[in-house]
């Protein structure tokens, strides 16, 4: 469950001695539920709703007890058995006491504990409250708090990888090397405000700026280039299957995707919306779509379900373009040439389906006289790739998976470099930062006051700061934590 609430002004409850508790699991029938607290009341509102099975229980701290779970407020009110352990500041995830209660997950059962702790004088924790808890006593900062909750969203391997990166500092480390080298700049350039009479002040001036160029811009470009290259991998690059109706590209779909999800028939024109199943390749997550097939007179519904493909081809990250090699290149091909066409910078598969209706020996020339044909009909595209599969039996769907993988990240081995990305928020920040260093380099080759350039690099500071949180105001806080998901 993901709550989103703009404003939920937990932020003014800054440092409370609130002892906080939510469902931390996703509310729904399951194995395990866990309802947990936070606070200086945390021990003491688990003895009041928790009777061990054990009656000399000490509540040791991290050690996990068998009981049951009960109203205090009533008689013989059982509500679950459970496991309950206590956690002790500081070593918990919030740096104060923790506990956990881990029961049944049942929606009645959860939200009924969570009432009876709310009765014993806990409060409902606002969205990402428990996090919010580790960045302000310091056991993590702002960007290790955003990689927490990139880690529980990643639905593929490359944004779980980077957002585990993050969480580990990682980051965290490269800003503070930028602002160490930021810092030590400034304070150079101090020193020439102070003693100007010194007259090594030149020679100063030109190690601060080369310190500038290889310390602090080449550094905070890398990052904003890494954002670029990680927005597959976090947001998901969406492929859009096109082709005559009947070429397979519902046949495709299912056979990339392992499962029957598109209906395939025979008959021309069966899929008349848009099909999207999230697969992944290469760990990098894909959208995939299918769509109607485009003809030339489709009857009305089809006919609408075309208008919605011209629509996707919008938003789409590449084209699937699927071919039959029975029926060869006519007027069907054109019409996706011009469908494709409007995008002509996104990468285009040519998918020559159905190879296992070509016999061997005539398969190298099909490829090449399709490629040939399908090329000319879209003129002067780069980066096309033909593959020759069969949906039907599953010969070079493997082959097709690499060249998706590879036409949607150009410079692959960078990409499978890069472990450290800033998100959406952190890299325009980043910009800023860029923005006021790339003002202090002019300044100071332009001979402009060191003072002025003072002034540029001690913003850009600043900007640094509100990617790990020693800058960052009330409002970005509010902003940041209000997204997360609640119990988290
Ligand atoms: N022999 C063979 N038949 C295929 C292959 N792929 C799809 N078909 C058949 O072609 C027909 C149309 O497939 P479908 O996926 O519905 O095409 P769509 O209209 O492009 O979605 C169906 O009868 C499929 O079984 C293939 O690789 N080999
Ligand atoms: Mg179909």
């Amino acid at each position: 469950m993901v709550f989103r609430a703009s404003h939920l002004g937990f932020m003014k409850l800054f440092r409370d001695t609130d002892t906080i508790v939510a469902i931390a699991t996703p509310l729904g029938p399951g194995g395990i539920g866990i309802v947990r607290m936070s606070g200086p009341a945390s021990l003491a509102i688990l003895k009041s709703v928790f009777r061990p099975a054990n009656p000399n229980c000490a509540f040791k701290s991290h050690i996990l007890y068998y009981g049951f779970i009960h109203d205090p407020q009533k008689v013989n009110s059982s509500i679950d058995e459970a496991l309950c352990v206590y956690m002790k500041a500081p070593r918990t995830y919030t740096r104060e006491d923790v506990v956990e209660l881990q029961c049944h997950s049942g929606p009645a059962v959860l939200n009924r504990i969570l009432q009876v702790c709310q009765g014993q004088g806990a409060r409902l924790a606002g969205p990402g409250e428990f996090t919010l808890r580790a960045f302000i006593n310091g056991r993590i900062d702002l960007s290790q708090a955003e990689a927490v909750d990139d880690l529980i969203r990643a639905q593929a391997e490359g944004l779980r990888r980077m957002s585990l990166k993050g969480l580990e500092g990682g980051l965290s480390r490269r800003i503070a090397s930028i602002r160490e080298a930021l810092l030590s700049c400034i304070s150079a350039l101090e020193v020439a405000i102070d003693y100007p009479e010194e007259d090594n002040e030149i020679l100063k001036q030109e190690q601060v700026l080369e310190r500038i160029e290889a310390q602090v811009i080449a550094p905070v470009m890398d990052l904003i280039n890494a954002y670029e290259l990680s927005a597959v991998q976090r947001f998901g690059a969406r492929v859009l299957l096109v082709g005559r109706p009947n070429a397979g590209k519902s046949s495709l779909l299912n056979a990339l995707s392992c499962e029957e999800r598109a209906i395939v028939t025979e008959v021309p024109g069966t899929t008349r919306d848009i099909i999207e199943k999230q697969i992944e390749i290469d760990s990098v997550p894909v959208i995939l779509m299918d769509t109607a097939g485009i003809r030339d007179c489709p009857d009305p519904i089809e006919a609408m379900g075309i208008d919605k493909i011209r629509q996707t081809a919008d938003s789409a990250d590449m084209f699937l373009w699927l071919l039959d090699p029975v029926q060869g290149i006519g007027q069907e091909e054109a019409e996706v040439a011009r469908l494709i066409g409007g995008s002509s910078e996104k990468p285009v598969a040519l998918v020559i389906n159905k190879v296992d209706k070509i016999e061997p020996a005539r398969r190298q020339a099909v490829e090449r006289e399709l490629s040939l044909a399908a090329a000319g009909l879209l003129s002067a595209r780069k980066g096309m790739r033909t593959c020759l599969v069969s949906a039907k039996t599953g010969q070079g769907l493997g082959r097709l998976g690499t060249a998706i993988a590879e036409l949607l990240i150009n410079d692959r081995r960078r990409m499978h470099e890069i472990d450290i990305a800033p998100n959406l928020r952190q890299k325009e920040v980043l910009k800023e930062v860029l923005s006021r260093v790339i003002a202090a380099r002019k300044g100071l080759v332009g001979g402009l006051s060191v003072e002025i350039v003072a002034i540029d690099l001690r913003q850009a500071l600043e900007y640094l700061g509100q990617i790990t949180g020693e800058t960052a105001t009330e409002d970005i806080l509010n902003r940041i934590f209000s997204s997360f998901c609640l119990g988290k």
